[in-house]
């Protein structure tokens, strides 16, 4: 490595050629959760995402997404997966241990496959929260999470590139 100047990597936001995009939401909360879906595609193709190139898949809760990203993250067949879901407390620790799963195993999923896993689950006191998350004046986190995925892809080919 040269010590005379600092290489940066970094991914663009443009769509990566032939990526494939799978959205793995949770069905729980679907009133909050299919506004996330609706952000993800809308800004994978905005920035140029062909419709056909993105896979959306439908678990029961947050706590079983895992195990889906997991089995189409190992495919070989998506660049990355956006994980999207809502998680909103209640009276009792359920919402931790579904949170904490959720966010644990998504993490896991990315690291042992390499394929980025982008976490788009909400967790949330109250309903209103996770409203305004979801399209309203907090913007949509399903959104955001399109951009980061795209950005891990070219970051993972700009890096692939350079031999790392
Ligand atoms: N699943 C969610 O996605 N969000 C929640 O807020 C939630 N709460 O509060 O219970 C939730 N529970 C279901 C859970 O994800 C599993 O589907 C269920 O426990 C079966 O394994």
């Amino acid at each position: 490595m040269s010590d005379s100047e600092i290489q940066v990597f970094e991914g663009t936001l443009t769509a990566p050629q032939g990526a494939a995009f799978a959205i793995v939401a949770a069905r729980f909360n679907e009133l909050v959760v299919d506004p996330l879906i609706e952000g993800a595609i809308d800004t994978l193709v905005r920035h140029g995402v062909p419709r056909g190139s993105i896979l959306v898949t439908k678990a029961p809760g947050a706590y079983e997404l895992p195990v889906v990203c997991q089995r189409l993250a190992a495919s070989g067949k998506v660049a990355a997966v956006i994980a999207l879901g809502a998680v909103i407390r209640g009276a009792t620790p359920h919402f931790d241990y579904v949170a904490g799963e959720a966010a644990k195993g998504c993490g896991t999923v990315a690291t042992s496959t390499g394929v980025p896993v982008v976490f788009g689950v909400l967790t949330t006191d109250t309903i209103e929260q996770a409203v305004e998350r979801a399209g309203t004046k907090a913007g949509n986190k399903g959104a955001d999470c399109a951009l980061a995925a795209i950005e891990m892809v070219n970051l993972g080919r700009t890096l692939g590139d350079a031999g790392y």
